[in-house]
């Protein structure tokens, strides 16, 4: 798989996908969101995680606006909806997705980062929707995605003043699981994703299928498709012998450290 743009490297069984337009602070135009796509369609059976990250001091800088150009209305909904196909492709895809996080994570990116499962920000990130004042709207899912990390307040509030917020607060507001030093978020992310790739394959199907499915239904509803997930796992030959290994001393403890 090749594209311009995007460079796809696979370390063992994890899929590291970079975006390389850092002359563009690696700016989405629509090949690379449609190299996104076909990315996360095609990936070998063999890689159980991937990892995202943007060349140079910046993660993403959202949408390409020099290509944003005279659309009538069909055109933008049909360009918003080759955006949610693209990323529907990672979050709904193969494999948990964990981003590197540095530097701009905005618009666009920010809605990028918000399709993957797992989000490592380093200390130079910061988040922002700078559609509000570039006359727009997120079109890439990002009023589906970003509320459910940091709540519709909070997006309201950077979508009308343009707020942004720093690592520190981001990671506590909600947009990034893990916080980590400037220029190590890539190391922490493979590390995470060469943890997540020990798990048994239906686990991980389960949590990124099932529990954002189930967390979104009525509470009896909920109950019930998690009954029948529960049980599909654990009928699984994997979790009888993963089972078999903690009973046996074979497996490792649940530790703090
Ligand atoms: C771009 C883009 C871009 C940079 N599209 N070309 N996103 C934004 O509104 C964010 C716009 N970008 C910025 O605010 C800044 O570029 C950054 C804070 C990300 C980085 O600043 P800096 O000083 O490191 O870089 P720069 O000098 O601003 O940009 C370097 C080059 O990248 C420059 O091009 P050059 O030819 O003059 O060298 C910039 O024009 C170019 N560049 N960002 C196109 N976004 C599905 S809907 C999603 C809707 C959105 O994402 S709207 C938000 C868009």
């Amino acid at each position: 798989m090749t594209y311009p743009d995007l460079q796809i490297e696979l370390k063992d069984d994890i899929a590291v996908v970079r975006l390389m337009r850092a002359s563009k602070r690696n700016a989405l135009s629509d090949g690379l969101i449609l190299a996104l796509r076909d990315v996360f369609e095609k990936l070998p059976s063999s890689v159980r995680a991937a990892v995202i990250d943007g060349d140079g001091p910046h993660f993403c800088a959202g949408l390409d606006l020099s290509e944003l150009q005279e659309r009538d209305a069909a055109q933008g909904m049909h360009h918003s909806r080759m955006w949610h196909a693209a990323l529907e492709h990672i979050q709904h895809g193969p494999v948990p997705v964990i981003a590197a996080l540095h530097g701009a994570v905005v618009g666009g990116g920010l809605e990028l980062a918000s399709a993957c499962h797992i989000r490592v920000a380093d200390s130079s990130t910061f988040y922002a929707l700078p559609e509000g004042s570039r006359g727009i709207f997120v079109g890439g899912g990002g009023s589906v995605r970003i509320p459910k990390l940091i709540g519709v307040a909070r997006m309201t509030d950077m979508m009308l003043t343009g707020r942004v917020y720093a690592a520190e607060e981001g990671e506590r507001a909600g947009f990034a699981q893990y916080l980590v030093p400037e220029g190590t978020a890539f190391d922490k992310a493979m590390e995470l994703a060469r943890r997540v790739a020990q798990n048994a394959p239906l686990t991980n199907y389960a949590l990124m299928h099932a529990l954002p499915r189930i967390a979104e239904q009525p509470a009896d509803h909920g109950f019930f498709t998690e009954s029948l997930i529960c049980a599909i796992a654990q009928a699984a030959p994997e979790a009888k012998t993963r089972l078999r290994d903690f009973l046996e001393g074979r497996a490792a403890k649940v530790s703090k450290e």
